[in-house]
């Protein structure tokens, strides 16, 4: 597990004869956190004088799965991918290691049964992070408490990994218990919908919202609010990412917790690319790992200023 941000120096394209062309197929552009991610990548890629093509896939993998067969028919010279869910990329792999283009995945995994088919992994611990929410949570309530889950994309890797993360330590806590759990989607409108609906449902039986993402938490607590209900105070928040709004609402005393998820992977990725470039795919791990920190309201406004994200 290393630092977010490299302090690698970054490689100069130019001293070659041909500027390398990098393909970056992102998600889409639907939150705080994804902006940020596609603004790190970009930058990474100016600093390494490299002429990146983006393609956004507006949270849609048949448009992500159109845009890497462009790329590939472009024949550009690598390929990073962050996949919206882990499923159902090998054919579009394949396509790309046929053309000789190797593929770096970034922030989300795959699953595939041909780890060929990409040369390495850079994201940031999703499963421990859902672990981390599970054990600040245990210490906040002693380890009794009633939780409703708002869950990103289904199929998502992070969805699952802080699914199950969170899983694994409340067993050791019995007292804590998952009374309703639904996908928000990872946006805001989302989580507010279904927080609004859980309400109505369970009312003042929910002591706890844990969200797999800022925005959807910041979705809950407008839902709780407009119940009547005082966020962090009736109902416990907490939640993942620790974007810029996360902090503005634990300053304003509106969310218990946020578990970081550093989007600003730019320049892991494009240090990949360089030594991908210049022959070195086989130094890569094939998993990089981002490392996290637990972000509480009482420190909140100690640390808000310093937030890049
Ligand atoms: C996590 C990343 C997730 C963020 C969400 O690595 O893929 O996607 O946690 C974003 O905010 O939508």
């Amino acid at each position: 597990v290393i630092p977010a941000c490299s302090s690698e120096k970054a490689t100069d394209a130019t001293d070659g004869n041909k500027t390398p062309v990098i393909a970056f197929v992102q998600t889409g552009a639907d939150n705080d956190w994804r902006n940020a991610h596609t603004e790190s990548v970009k930058q990474a890629a100016a600093d390494h004088g490299y002429d990146l093509r983006f393609a956004e896939g507006q949270s849609k993998q048949e448009n992500q799965l159109k845009a890497l067969s462009s790329f590939v028919n472009q024949g550009v010279d690598v390929i990073v991918l962050a996949p919206i869910v882990e499923t159902g990329w090998d054919n579009a792999l394949e396509k790309a290691k046929q053309r000789g283009i190797p593929v770096v995945i970034l922030d989300r995994q795959i699953k595939t049964d041909d780890e060929s088919l990409y040369v390495t992994y850079i994201g940031a611990d999703t499963y421990t992070e859902g672990q981390k929410a599970a054990q600040w949570l245990a210490g906040k309530t002693e380890g009794t408490a009633k939780v409703v889950e708002l869950q990103g994309n289904p199929g998502a890797s992070p969805t699952i990994n802080r699914f199950n993360g969170f899983r694994d330590v409340i067993e050791d806590h019995p007292g804590i218990e998952i009374i309703a759990s639904q996908s928000g989607e990872f946006r805001r409108s989302k989580g507010k919908e279904v927080m609004e609906a859980l309400l109505k449902k369970h009312g003042k039986e929910i002591e706890v919202v844990y969200a797999h993402n800022d925005d959807m938490a910041i979705g809950a607590i407008s839902a709780i609010e407009d119940a009547g209900l005082k966020p962090a105070e009736d109902i416990i928040i907490v939640s993942v990412d620790a974007v810029r709004a996360a902090f503005d609402a634990m300053v304003a005393g509106k969310l218990n917790c946020t578990v970081e998820c550093n989007p600003l992977q730019g320049p892991l990725a494009m240090e990949a690319v360089a030594k991908i470039l210049a022959g070195e795919a086989d130094s890569l791990d094939k998993k990089t790992l981002i490392e996290d920190t637990v972000f509480e309201m009482e420190q909140a406004k100690d640390f808000i200023d310093s937030r890049k994200y």
